[in-house]
C-alpha cells in the first residue's frame, strides 16, 4: 500500500517517474516550457513523424497518435491544455495555478480552455482558409477570428498576466499559443500581444526550454546524411 499521506489521496507519489513523449517541431514545445517551470525531472522520449507517432507502441499510449503525451506513474495524460493543468496541479510547489479554493480559479480554467478551444479552432481555421458566412458564425464554438483576438485583447490590457497577479499556466498556454499565431501569421499582431508575449518569453525556463528543443532539432539536422557534391 501506499503511504498514507496527501500523495495517495491525490493518486501520485512524488517518486513516480515522468516521461515526455515529444517532437521538438511540434505542440511539444509548450509542454516542454511546462516541464522547466516545473522544474521536475524528467525524460524525453523523441517522436520522430516518418515512424514514430504512428507506432504501435506509441499508439498504445496516444491512440491519436499525436505529441505531446507525458506519463506519470500510472497517468497517462495528453493534450497540451490538459497538460499544463495536470503538471500545475501534481506540482503544487511550482506555483502555476491558483489554489484549487481560490477564486481565481475560475478565470484560470476559463483561460486555459479558451486556448484549447476557440485560440486553437480560429487558428486552425485560418491556416486552412477557412472562413463562415457571418450568419453562421454563432454556430462555431469560437464565433470568428475577429472576436477570439478582441477578447484576448481586452483580457491583456493593462495586465501582466491573465489571472491574478502572478505567472500560471495559463498564461503560458494562451502565450505559447500568441507566440506560435503571430509568427506563423495565424494571429494578428497586436502591440499588446507582442508585449505579454516578449514577456513571458524571457522566462528562464521559456529560455531553457527553447535552447533544449532547438538543440535537438540542430543535432538531428548535423545526423542527417549529407548530400553528396
Ligand atoms: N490537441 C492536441 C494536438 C496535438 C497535435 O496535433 N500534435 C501534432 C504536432 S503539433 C502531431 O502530433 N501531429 C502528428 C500527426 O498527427 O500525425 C494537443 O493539444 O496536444
Amino acid at each position: 500500500m501506499r503511504a498514507e499521506n496527501g500523495e495517495q489521496q491525490k493518486g501520485y507519489a512524488m517518486t513516480d517517474k515522468l516521461v515526455f513523449y515529444t517532437n521538438p517541431m511540434s505542440r511539444g514545445r509548450i509542454v516542454r516550457w511546462m516541464l522547466e517551470e516545473v522544474g521536475q525531472p524528467y525524460e524525453t522520449v523523441l517522436i520522430d513523424w516518418a515512424s514514430g507517432a504512428k507506432s504501435p507502441d506509441y499508439l498504445a499510449i496516444n491512440p491519436m497518435g499525436k505529441v505531446p503525451t507525458i506519463v506519470h506513474g500510472e497517468a497517462v495524460v495528453t493534450e497540451c491544455g490538459a497538460i499544463c493543468a495536470y503538471l500545475a496541479d501534481a506540482f503544487p510547489q511550482a506555483n502555476l495555478a491558483p489554489a484549487p479554493s481560490s477564486k481565481l480559479r475560475g478565470p484560470y480554467y476559463r483561460w486555459l480552455f479558451f486556448a484549447a478551444g476557440p485560440i486553437e479552432q480560429a487558428a486552425g481555421a485560418k491556416t486552412m482558409g477557412w472562413e463562415a458566412p457571418p450568419e453562421r458564425k454563432a454556430m462555431l464554438g469560437y464565433g470568428c477570428m475577429e472576436d477570439v483576438i478582441n477578447a484576448l485583447d481586452g483580457a491583456l490590457q493593462g495586465r501582466e498576466f491573465l489571472v491574478g497577479d502572478s505567472f500560471t499556466a495559463a498564461d503560458l498556454y494562451v502565450g505559447a499559443h500568441l507566440g506560435w499565431g503571430m509568427s506563423f501569421g495565424t494571429l494578428e499582431k497586436r502591440p499588446v500581444f507582442e508585449a505579454y508575449v516578449a514577456r513571458l518569453q524571457a522566462r528562464p525556463a521559456a529560455v531553457r526550454a527553447n535552447q533544449i528543443d532547438d538543440g535537438i532539432i540542430a543535432a538531428q539536422q548535423q545526423a542527417q546524411p549529407q548530400p553528396a557534391e
